[in-house]
């Protein structure tokens, strides 16, 4: 690769530092930060890799950009975090046509040929959404609210990232199943700020708001902020006119504030990709195949009991059926 840098004395050393350029799609959430911390121990010097690393802002041109600069600079491997689905084929078959392998991180690409990129490592968006539309399904129907009385406003994530796509299918669905009111949907942008923002416009537009759907913990934390400024309660009790809020990404601080009863189901979401990254370029440095999805498991609170609790709010079981656990059953007996 072209990045080795040759000792001061004597003949070069075999140059066996791996250069990886990761283009980042920004700082945007906890979980981002979690994710390219993640990243950035894995790919260490002291590991032997040459981390060069792009943080995007959010926007695809700079992706591009970064993706360019990694092709001039002839690093072993690309890893691209992609904003959004589309529009990645040119500067992919770029990559292709300099032997650079691409491993996509995290949201899919949408490209016309997927040998356009080696490999994915990612989660499950949409089952992340199913699992959220089954608690909420067994919420309300435990606590015996009629599903016309649920009326839900979906403050989106980046428009067109695989995490927005699947995570409103699956309320989408749950509102086609079981009858709930959807009374709006707009992108908070996965940031607090704009959560906020948005969940402040919608409380203007609904007096009868009594669910928001966040599709991730920042916009939740905005939610929460915009709900309990202008005077209503956030919690559980959306019988007796407290608003609900509903979240995604498990955070350390989402967790904090789902055991604090203010976000009433925190759907898992792994941020920790550096590991499965690595053992996927091991194989690919030892000439090995390697699957095209590899979904990185949900697995991440084995250890501290408090999270766990929350873990098992949504953990739908091997049949796909919502085993109410004992953390909801807390909840739903109130
Ligand atoms: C999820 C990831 C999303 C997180 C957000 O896989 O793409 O992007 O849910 C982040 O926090 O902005
Ligand atoms: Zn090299």
């Amino acid at each position: 690769c072209g990045m080795s840098v040759v000792p001061a004395v004597g003949v070069a050393a075999a140059d066996d530092t791996i250069t990886v350029g990761f283009s980042q799609v920004g700082a945007e959430s906890d979980w981002r930060t979690a994710n390219t911390e993640s990243m950035k121990s894995t790919f260490s010097e002291e590991n032997g890799y040459e981390l060069i690393f792009d943080d995007a802002q959010q926007k695809q041109e700079n992706q591009l950009t970064a993706i360019r600069n990694f092709i001039q600079q002839e690093v072993d491997y690309i890893l691209l975090a992609p904003v959004t689905e589309t529009g990645w084929d040119t500067v992919l078959q770029e990559a292709k046509d300099a032997d650079i392998p691409v491993i996509i991180v995290d949201r899919m690409v949408d490209v016309s040929d997927d040998s356009l990129y080696t490999t994915w490592i990612g989660t499950d968006s949409l089952l992340e959404g199913r699992k959220a539309a089954e608690w909420l399904n067994a919420y309300t129907t435990a606590k015996g609210i009629d599903a016309k009385d649920v009326n839900i406003v979906d403050i989106q994530g980046t428009i067109g990232s695989t995490a927005q796509i699947g995570r409103s299918k699956g309320l989408e669905e749950g509102v086609d199943n079981y009858g709930w009111n959807l009374l709006a949907q707009q992108s908070g942008e996965f940031t607090q700020a704009k959560g906020q923002e948005v969940m402040e416009s919608m409380l203007k537009q609904y007096d009868n708001i009594n669910v928001v759907y966040c599709e991730n913990d920042n916009e939740a934390f905005g939610a929460i902020d915009a709900i309990e400024a202008a005077g209503k309660t956030v919690g559980s009790d959306i019988a007796n006119g407290e608003i609900m809020v509903m979240s995604f990404d498990t955070t350390n601080a989402g967790l904090t504030d789902t055991l604090a009863g203010k976000i009433a189901c925190d759907v898992e979401c792994n941020p920790l990709h550096g590991p499965r990254a690595e053992e996927l370029i091991k194989a690919l440095e030892a000439g090995e195949e390697v699957e095209k999805l590899n979904y990185v498991d949900e697995e991440i609170f084995a250890t501290d009991d408090t999270v766990d609790k929350v873990k098992a709010v949504n953990s739908l079981d091997e049949e796909g059926e919502y085993d109410v656990t004992p953390i909801t059953q807390e909840i739903i007996d109130g």
